[in-house]
């Protein structure tokens, strides 16, 4: 009987889902149940065929090496700065993400932290929590309006679009920057208007990232960025904690140049820039935005799916439904 192709699962996932691995595969999760070091990821990537990984891997040269049989890595989330895309294809290997599943959920979110950076939510219930509330005032904790305002995304992919279609039921402007601009037939879907990336910055009430982590948009949004925006406007960021200079941000919101942020992702996540912590003015999430219960699992359902076909097997046998690297063993 010939061997079965081992996988790699590399961290505590939904068992009944990762479990229909089980059918084609020998699944090794040891190193994930112990909460798996660099060398202990990169011993079992030279056993394994495939792997199941999340943002916490990163999947380079360095983790490739010595991993003769590694065919398939699935990531779990639609980003995937962690892995070295121009590396797993020169080596043959198919990488593939989880698109689309968590595209609402994730708009959802990125609407929950904007509005709560907006209207306080986050410093009104520590407020609240700490005994602070002696007798209702007229002035305490005002924030800015969402509804009527201008919406600035940048960003404009699935998410994007997403958020903007929203936008809609509060009666804003919106305006999006993305590297490309979009059929004017999409436009019209989302009722939303290109502009240039300073003219984005200088017209946003609220301004959302929405954008890939690269080279490209790494500090994208550093002092001279902020420096553009208005004093009163507002910065989610539901992308990557890397877009942004952390500490220019500090500076904008200490000195009054920016009213609030509401932020899933950090630079060195999951440390936090100890200056965010003391700003009031910041909602602060732990990387949460595609975390309903329902989006998860449909994440890695559609990763099993894709570490099954790209190593040959199930109904879509070599057709992964969600490659990022396509045409790389044609
Ligand atoms: C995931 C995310 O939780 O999809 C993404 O890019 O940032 C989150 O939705 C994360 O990627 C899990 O690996």
């Amino acid at each position: 009987m010939s061997e079965r192709p081992r996988v790699w699962v590399s961290q505590p996932l939904f068992d009944d889902i990762v479990g229909r691995l089980a059918e084609y595969f020998e699944v090794n999760a040891t190193a994930a149940v112990t909460q798996h070091s660099p060398e202990a990821a990169n011993a079992a990537l030279r056993e394994a065929d495939g792997a199941l990984v999340t943002l916490n891997d990163p999947i380079g040269a360095a983790q490739i090496a010595g991993a003769a049989k590694l065919r398939a890595i699935a990531n779990v989330g639609v980003g995937y700065n962690n892995l070295d895309l121009p590396v797993l294809s020169a080596a043959g290997i198919l990488a593939s993400n989880t698109p689309d599943v968590l595209t609402e959920t994730t708009a959802d979110f990125g609407w929950a932290l904007m509005m709560a950076a907006a209207r306080r939510i986050g410093e009104a219930e520590r407020w609240l929590r700490e005994g602070h509330w002696q007798r209702w005032s007229f002035d305490s904790l005002l924030g800015g309006d969402v509804h009527g305002a201008t919406l600035g995304i940048l960003g404009m992919g699935r998410i994007g679009q997403a958020i903007a279609r929203r936008a809609n039921g509060f009666g804003m402007r919106t305006l999006y920057h993305n590297r490309s601009r979009l059929p004017e037939t999409v436009e019209r879907e989302c009722a939303a208007s290109y502009v240039g990336f300073d003219d984005l910055l200088g017209r946003a009430d609220h301004l959302i990232l929405v954008l890939p982590y690269s080279p490209q948009s790494h500090h994208l949004i550093d002092a001279a960025a902020l420096a553009r925006m208005q004093p009163h406007a507002t910065l989610t960021n539901i992308a990557r904690g890397g877009i942004i200079d952390e500490d220019a941000l500090c500076d904008a919101l200490e000195q009054g140049r920016l009213a609030a942020a509401g932020l899933d992702v950090y630079e060195g996540e999951p440390r936090l820039n100890p200056r965010l912590l003391q700003q009031r003015r910041v909602v602060l999430t732990p990387h949460i935005a595609s975390g309903s219960l329902a989006t998860r699992r449909a994440m890695v359902s559609l990763a099993v799916d894709n570490l099954i076909a790209a190593l040959g097997y199930g109904p879509d046998a070599g057709r992964p439904p969600s490659p990022l690297n396509a045409g790389i063993r044609d």
